[in-house]
C-alpha cells in the first residue's frame, strides 16, 4: 500500500476558467505544491479544498469540473455564498488575518459569524474522513483550518495530523484579545505537528497554550490533555529552480533591459498582493522622502510598484485600495516630469516572465511589510539573480527577516530610517552586494520548498504519540501511603504479586544480558514465594530462554514476551498466547539493522514474536533521534501488517498486534485464589498496559520517574526491593 498524503488547504491549487463556454482546469504550481512533489516523491498525494468562485458556471459543466478534478487528485469542499462570505471573508480575512498580524485595530466591532466558521471546518473534516485510510498522513494548511485538527482527531483518532500556519501566530498579549482563542488552541492541539515559519511565532503559540490551557511545554512538545503535540519553526522555501530557469530566458531578459531603459535610472522593486500587511504606504512616504532629501536622484531612480488586486469583496480591502492609489497620484505629481514617473504603478497580476523581468532589472527590492508570516517575494527576487547582484531591503518583521540576515533589515513603521536605508542600497558597492547576494542565495536555493515540505512531513512522521491517557508525574508517594500499601498487602489473606523485571527489580544496564539476577534479589523472590498465600509472577519483555535461565529455578510463574508465553510456578512448559499474529522478521530486522549500522553502540534483538532494537549504549541525543525515525519507519510497516511499535526505555520493539502485558491478567485471574489482592509493579510504558488490565481493588506501584497510571510512586530499584523485603518479612511484634 502506498502512503498518501492528504493535503487540506482552503484553496485548492487550481485554476479554473470558462472561456467561449469551454472548462479549462489546470493546477497551478506554487510553493506549496512544486514543494511537495520532492517532498512526497514516495507518496500519492490528495488535495482537498475549495475549488474557487465560477460564476457562470453551468450545471453540465460542474460535472466536468468534478471529473477533471478527480483527475487532478484533487477533492473540491463545496461552499454556498453565504459559507464564503462568512467563513472566508468575514471570519478568516476580517478577523483573524488582521488579528494574527497585530491589527487588532482593524477588528469589526461585533466580530461574528464563528459558527459559521466551525461548521465550514466540520465540512472539510467530513471530507477529509471520507476518504482517509489507515497509514494515510493528513496536512492542513492555514488560518481559515485552524479548528480542523481536532475535529479530525476525533474523527479518525490514529490518523497522523500535521498543521501549518502561514501567517505570523501573535504574542499572547494580542492573541488573548480573540474571542474564540481557547477553541482556536483546542482546535490546533488536535495535531501531532504543529509548524510555523519561525520559532518566534512558535514560541508565541507556545505560550499561548500554557497560559490560556494549562498546557506543559518542553520543548519541542506542548502536553495538553495527555496528547504531546510536537511544535516547530519550518521556514516555508520556495521552488529556487524555476526562478533561475526563469531569469535565464531569453524573454525574460529582455523584459529586463525594456524596463531598465539604459543603465541610468536604477529600478526599485516592490511586488505586493494588495494588503495593509505589506506595508505599501509608509513605503511610500520612504520613498518620497528619498525624493526629498536626494534631489540628485530625481530622474535617475523609478519605483516599479505593482499590486495584485486581492480579497476585493472585503470592505477594508478596497478603501485601502482607494488609498494606495492616492499617496501614488500625490508623488507623481509633485515629483514627476513629462520624462519620468517615479513610481511606476502597476495594479493587475503580472505573468510569470514579467515578474521574473522585474525581479532581475531590479536594483534594489522594497520588501517592507509591517507584518509578513514570511514573505515569498523576497525569496523568489534572491533566486531570480542569478548574476549575483541586487539588493534586498527586508523589513525586519517579516518570518523571511530571521532567515535573510544579510538582506538590509528596516523597520518599517521608521520611515525615516527606511529612506536612509534605500539610499545606502542604492548606493551599495558591487563588492558588497555581491557578497550579500551571494549568502542570501544560498539560504534560499538549499532551504527551498522541496526542502521545508520534507522536514515537516519527516517530523510529522516521527512525532510522539502515547497510545493510552497517561497521568501526570507527580512525586513519589510519601512514607505514610508506602506503609498504608504494605500493610493492605501484609494483611491480605493471598497475594498475587505482578512484577516487572527490569528498571523494577534490577537496574538497567548496558547490555540487556548484562542484568543478571544477583544473589540478593534471587534470595529476595524465593522469600516472596514462600511467603503464605502468595503467588508470585513475573511479567517480562525478556525471551523465554533468558528468564528460564535466570529465574527458572525459583517458584514462580514466568510471563516472557511481554506475555506472549507464560508457564506456571514449577513448570517447564511455554504456553504461547493464542490468537497472536505472525511477524514479518526479515522486513523489520533489515530495516533496524540500517539503524544498528548508522547508530554506533545499538543492537538488534530477534525475539520469538517480534524484534527489538536496543540504544542504551548509543550516543543519548544519537541514539533519542535515531529512535523517533525508527519508530516512525515502524509505524507504517505496522499499519500494513498490523504490528505494535512499542517505545521502552531505551529500545524499540515491534511486534504482532495485541500482546501487552495487561494479557496475562485475565489468565492469571482465573487461576488466582477468589478475592486475592493483585500487586503490581512496573516502571515503564509496557507496565501501564498491565496496571489497566488490574481487577478493581489491586495497588499498582510505579518505580521510577516517568509518568504513570500507578497512583503509588517509588523513586527506584532499591526502594522497590525495600519495599518487596518489608513485604516478605514478618513485621516485627509490637
Ligand atoms: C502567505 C503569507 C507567506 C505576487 N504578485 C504576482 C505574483 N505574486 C506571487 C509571488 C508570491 C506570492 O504571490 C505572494 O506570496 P507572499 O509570501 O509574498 O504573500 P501571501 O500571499 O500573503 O502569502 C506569507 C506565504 O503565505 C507562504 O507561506 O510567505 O507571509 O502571508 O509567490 O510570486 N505572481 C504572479 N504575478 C504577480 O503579479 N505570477
Amino acid at each position: 500500500m502506498t502512503r498518501r498524503t492528504i493535503l487540506v488547504s482552503n484553496r485548492l491549487p487550481v485554476t479554473a476558467s470558462v472561456e467561449d463556454a469551454v472548462l479549462k482546469v489546470e493546477r497551478s504550481v506554487g510553493g506549496l505544491a512544486s514543494g511537495l512533489t520532492g517532498a512526497t516523491r514516495n507518496s500519492h498525494t490528495v488535495w482537498i479544498g475549495w475549488a474557487g468562485p465560477l460564476t457562470g458556471i453551468s450545471r453540465r459543466q460542474v460535472a466536468e469540473l468534478n471529473a477533471q478534478l478527480t483527475a487532478l487528485d484533487c477533492v473540491p469542499v463545496s461552499l454556498s455564498s453565504r459559507e464564503i462570505r462568512e467563513y472566508y471573508e468575514d471570519v478568516s480575512n476580517a478577523i483573524l488575518w488582521p488579528l494574527f498580524h497585530y491589527q487588532a485595530e482593524r477588528l469589526p466591532p461585533d466580530p461574528r459569524h464563528w459558527s459559521t466558521y466551525a461548521a465550514v471546518n466540520a465540512r472539510f473534516a467530513q471530507a477529509v474522513a471520507d476518504i482517509w485510510q489507515p497509514g494515510d498522513e493528513i496536512w492542513i494548511h492555514d488560518y481559515q483550518l485552524l479548528l480542523l485538527p481536532a475535529l479530525l482527531r476525533r474523527r479518525i483518532p490514529d490518523a497522523r495530523i500535521g498543521f501549518f500556519l502561514h501567517i505570523p501566530f501573535p504574542a499572547l498579549e494580542i492573541f488573548r484579545i480573540l474571542p474564540w482563542r481557547q477553541e482556536v488552541l483546542d482546535g490546533l492541539l488536535g495535531a501531532d505537528l504543529v509548524g510555523f515559519h519561525t520559532e518566534g511565532y512558535a514560541g508565541h503559540f507556545a505560550a499561548a497554550a500554557q497560559d490560556l490551557l494549562g498546557a506543559e511545554w518542553k520543548p519541542p512538545y506542548l502536553t495538553h490533555q495527555d496528547r504531546d503535540v510536537r511544535v516547530g519553526a519550518y521556514p516555508i522555501g520556495i521552488d529556487a529552480g524555476r526562478f533561475e530557469e526563469l531569469a535565464r530566458r531569453r524573454g525574460v531578459r529582455q523584459g529586463a533591459e525594456a524596463l531598465r531603459r539604459g543603465a541610468d535610472v536604477q529600478v526599485v522593486a516592490g511586488v505586493d498582493r494588495l494588503d495593509y500587511t505589506k506595508g505599501i504606504p509608509r513605503r511610500l512616504i520612504a520613498f518620497e522622502r528619498l525624493l526629498t532629501r536626494h534631489p540628485e536622484l530625481h530622474g535617475k531612480v523609478q519605483l516599479v510598484q505593482v499590486v495584485v488586486p486581492s480579497r476585493t469583496g472585503v470592505r477594508t480591502y478596497r478603501e485601502f485600495r482607494t488609498q494606495v492609489d492616492a499617496a501614488i497620484g500625490n508623488i507623481n505629481g509633485a515629483f514627476g516630469t513629462a520624462l519620468w514617473t517615479p513610481v511606476a504603478y502597476q495594479y493587475r497580476s503580472l505573468g510569470e516572465e514579467e515578474l521574473a523581468a522585474l525581479y532581475t532589472a531590479a536594483d534594489v527590492m522594497l520588501v517592507t511589510p509591517i507584518r509578513d508570516g514570511m514573505n515569498l517575494v523576497a525569496k523568489e527576487f534572491i533566486a531570480s539573480r542569478v548574476d549575483d547582484d541586487g539588493v534586498l531591503v527586508l523589513s525586519e518583521f517579516t518570518g523571511a527577516a530571521a532567515q535573510l540576515t544579510e538582506a538590509l533589515l528596516v523597520n518599517p513603521y521608521d520611515v525615516d530610517g527606511m529612506a536612509a536605508t534605500l539610499y545606502r542600497a542604492l548606493t551599495m558597492d558591487r563588492d558588497e552586494r555581491k557578497r550579500r547576494m551571494r549568502a542570501l542565495r544560498g539560504t534560499v536555493t538549499v532551504q527551498d520548498a522541496t526542502w521545508w515540505a520534507g522536514t515537516f512531513l519527516s517530523d510529522l512522521r516521527s512525532a510522539r504519540r502515547r497510545r493510552k491517557r497517561w497521568a501526570t508525574a507527580s512525586e513519589t508517594s510519601t512514607p505514610e501511603e508506602v506503609q498504608e500499601v504494605l500493610e493492605r498487602a501484609r494483611s491480605a489473606r493471598s497475594l498475587l504479586l505482578l512484577l516487572d523485571y527490569d528498571g523494577t527489580l534490577v537496574s538497567f544496564t548496558g547490555r540487556p544480558d548484562a542484568a543478571r539476577p544477583d544473589t540478593e534479589l534471587l534470595g529476595l523472590l524465593g522469600q516472596l514465594a514462600g511467603r503464605a498465600g502468595t503467588d508470585v509472577h513475573l511479567v517480562s519483555g525478556r525471551s523465554r530462554d533468558q528468564l528460564a535461565e535466570w529465574l527458572g529455578d525459583l517458584p514462580v510463574a514466568l510471563h516472557a514476551e511481554h506475555g506472549l508465553w507464560s508457564r506456571g510456578a514449577g513448570s517447564d512448559e511455554w504456553k504461547r498466547q493464542p490468537a497472536v499474529g505472525a511477524t514479518p522478521y526479515d522486513e523489520l530486522a533489515t530495516v533496524m539493522g540500517r539503524y544498528a549500522e548508522s547508530t554506533p553502540g545499538s543492537l538488534v534483538e530477534r525475539k520469538s514474536a517480534g524484534v527489538a532494537w536496543h540504544y542504551r549504549m548509543a550516543d543519548a541525543a544519537l541514539g533519542d533521534q535515531q529512535a523517533e525515525r525508527l519508530a516512525a519507519e515502524m509505524d507504517d510497516l505496522a499499519d500494513v501488517h498490523g504490528l505494535d511499535v512499542l517505545r521502552g526505555d531505551k529500545v524499540i520493539e515491534v511486534r504482532p498486534s495485541g500482546i501487552h502485558k495487561g494479557l496475562i491478567v485475565a489468565d492469571v485471574m482465573r487461576h488466582a485464589v477468589p478475592g486475592c489482592l493483585v500487586l503490581a509493579l512496573g516502571d515503564d510504558r509496557t507496565d501501564e498496559d498491565l496496571f489497566t488490565a488490574l481487577p478493581p481493588g489491586s495497588i499498582a506501584i510505579h518505580v521510577g520517574p516517568r509518568e504513570s497510571l500507578a497512583p503509588v510512586r517509588l523513586p527506584d530499584v532499591a526502594t522497590a526491593r525495600a519495599f518487596l523485603r518489608d513485604l516478605a518479612m514478618e513485621p516485627p511484634s509490637a
